[in-house]
């Protein structure tokens, strides 16, 4: 399959990469590292990048490039990191002459004429990195940080269980092309004093269901007057990521710009310690990691019973594993 994919690469003259909604780490970085690689080693090549607005902590390593539809037309479309169709950003894809899927997500959806599917990577950027050194592509800097920005988030920062042995040869291979992870990890950890302000009042008044799910609403309301965006709300959802009996965690994000007391769309990201929660995103608008998944509700109500199905399970698991943190 990886010569396979080489080959509608040398094949077409404009490539097109798509990512996920709602982009991260992973599917940024690794976006930008394949539009440059691609460029480095065939420069006659017409290689761009599309989707929405990066996120300010992201701008670095990510690209936009504005493509004009009827380039679909005879184009590659190389869609990275985005397990279902529901999740590509920009609906163009489907235009496209031949389509590629490179993914690594638990609930993974074959949608593309070519899908390259790996479960057991914890990055979508570690199989890019497989890839290169397969194909033997030269690379640079600029494409061995972008690469190694999306291993170490999706990671954890090398933390997670699917870290394995390629993932860290992967990244020290990196490495090698002289990445500053110094100034790497300073972008990821700087925060904005509105956002740590906001951090603290979570730690006052996060909220606790009766068998342990951590959770946190964050209403425009509350937004508003820390002065944040809703990005920046949304990524305090690990600040509840280590409390004693609280396995599962979860931020409520209002999507609404109008100041009605009704919102009409509630993001929610879940995350978990050792109990898969992936499931249940499904039920809602959903899906992911096992242990990382995002949803959508759309009232208070969906919010208490998404929250009485994440106690019911955080109860199965502890009447199982009795010895938890
Ligand atoms: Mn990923």
């Amino acid at each position: 399959m990886k010569n396979e994919i080489l080959n509608k690469i040398k094949e077409y003259e404009t490539i097109i990469i798509h990512r996920h909604i709602r982009p991260d780490g992973d599917c940024i970085g690794s976006q930008k590292a394949l539009k440059e690689a691609l460029i480095l080693n065939f420069p006659n090549k017409k290689v761009y990048a599309v989707g929405d607005e990066i996120p300010d902590y992201l701008k670095e390593y990510g690209a936009i490039d504005e493509v004009d539809e009827h380039l679909y037309i005879n184009a590659l479309v190389i869609v990275l990191d985005t397990a279902s169709k529901s999740r590509i950003c920009n609906n163009n894809y489907e235009k496209a002459k031949f389509l590629i899927k490179i993914d690594h997500h638990d609930d993974s959806e074959d949608y593309a004429n070519i899908n390259y599917v790996d479960h057991e990577s914890p990055a979508c950027a570690s199989i890019l990195v497989r890839l290169f050194k397969e194909w033997n592509f030269k690379l640079n800097k600029e494409i061995a940080t972008c690469l190694y920005l999306s291993i170490t988030t999706d990671t954890g920062r090398f933390r997670y269980r699917g870290v394995n042995e390629e993932v860290l040869t992967n990244a020290g291979y990196l490495l090698n092309y002289g990445v500053d992870t110094d100034m790497l990890y300073t972008r990821l950890y700087i925060k904005k004093i509105e956002a740590l302000k906001l951090q603290g009042y979570v730690f006052q008044h996060f909220k606790k269901t009766k068998n342990g799910v951590a959770y946190i609403y964050f209403t425009k309301e509350l937004m508003d007057k820390f002065n944040v965006t809703k990005e920046d709300a949304a990524n305090l959802v690990n600040c509840l990521d280590s409390i004693e009996g609280c396995l599962i965690w979860v931020a409520f994000i209002d999507q609404a710009n109008s100041t009605q007391n009704i919102p009409s769309e509630i993001r929610v990201r879940l995350r978990s310690r050792f109990v898969a929660i992936n499931e249940i995103a499904t039920h809602y608008h959903g899906g992911g990691h096992l242990m990382a998944a995002g949803a959508t509700i759309y009232s208070k109500k969906e919010m208490q019973k998404l929250l009485k199905e994440l106690d019911n399970l955080l109860k199965k698991y502890k009447e199982d594993n009795p010895c938890v943190f």
